[in-house]
């Protein structure tokens, strides 16, 4: 959506704060031996207490409140009976909707003490997502974002996912712009412009740039990388992006 009245931005900043709130109390939570169910139910919680709805349950009857995946696991992970063990790489992923407006935030991280690399995938998806940020102006390329993204990735000898994307975000919980890619793509020629809402979010991968789906119809696996993502939802605008799930 382009946000333009007052309420606009409060509606949006509202859900942002929502989600953002349910993402670090769900991170909080998560020790050893918790079930992704467990941690997903105290976001319902939170959902509820809020009069907000989970946006992958209301828009696309997902089998969970929250987005949960582990290690191979990069994206879309169905809360279940999975344990949470130490050295996991975990991927949180929050949307939302309350009075029509829409957010969408993720985060991945490494639970106590795991390999290097786990942290490292993490760091540079923050980085990327900071070097992507710098771009998101008002009368800048979309593709801009994607450049600054793969290019980080590159600098520390790692790759992006190719067939996963940002997308625009509001008043839905995908909608236009339709994607943000994590590399540089020639043929999109998209001006973001003034009001614009996006969920950007970085997918930093080891080695594979592609993921499929598994048998389950909605979990996003690679077959031998690590991918950490970050994502957060931006209104542009003129005087400065403003993140709403800080
Ligand atoms: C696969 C691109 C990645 N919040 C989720 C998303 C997409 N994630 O937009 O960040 C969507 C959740 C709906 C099932
Ligand atoms: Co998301
Ligand atoms: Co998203």
């Amino acid at each position: 959506m382009i946000a333009k009245t007052e309420e606009d931005f409060n509606g949006l900043r509202e859900i942002g704060k929502i989600c953002g709130a349910i993402r670090d109390k769900l991170v909080q939570c998560i020790k050893p031996g918790i079930t992704t169910k467990e941690l997903d139910e105290i976001a319902e919680e939170i959902f509820d207490k809020a009069g907000a709805q989970s946006a992958p349950k209301g828009e696309y009857d997902f089998p969970g409140y929250t987005c949960i995946s582990i290690n191979e696991e990069v994206a879309h992970g169905i809360p279940g009976e999975r344990t949470i063990q130490e050295g996991d790489l975990v991927n949180i992923d929050v949307s939302g909707s309350k009075n029509g407006y829409f957010a969408d935030t993720g985060i991945s991280f490494v639970v106590g003490k795991g390999e290097i690399i786990l942290q490292k995938i993490c760091d540079v998806a923050k980085e990327a997502f900071d070097a992507g940020l710098e771009k998101a102006k008002p009368g800048s390329k979309k593709s801009a974002l994607g450049k600054a993204v793969h290019n980080v990735a590159k600098q520390h000898g790692l790759t992006v996912i190719k067939n996963l994307t940002g997308h625009g975000v509001g008043r839905s919980i995908h909608e236009a712009p339709d994607h943000i890619f994590n590399y540089f793509s020639r043929w999109d020629d998209e001006i973001l412009k003034d009001g614009m809402v996006i969920a950007f979010e970085p997918f930093i991968s080891t080695f594979e740039e592609k993921v499929f789906q598994s048998e389950d119809g909605w979990t996003l696996l690679t077959d031998e990388s690590y991918v950490a993502q970050y994502e957060h939802t931006i209104i542009l605008t003129k005087e400065g992006p403003i993140i709403t799930t800080l």
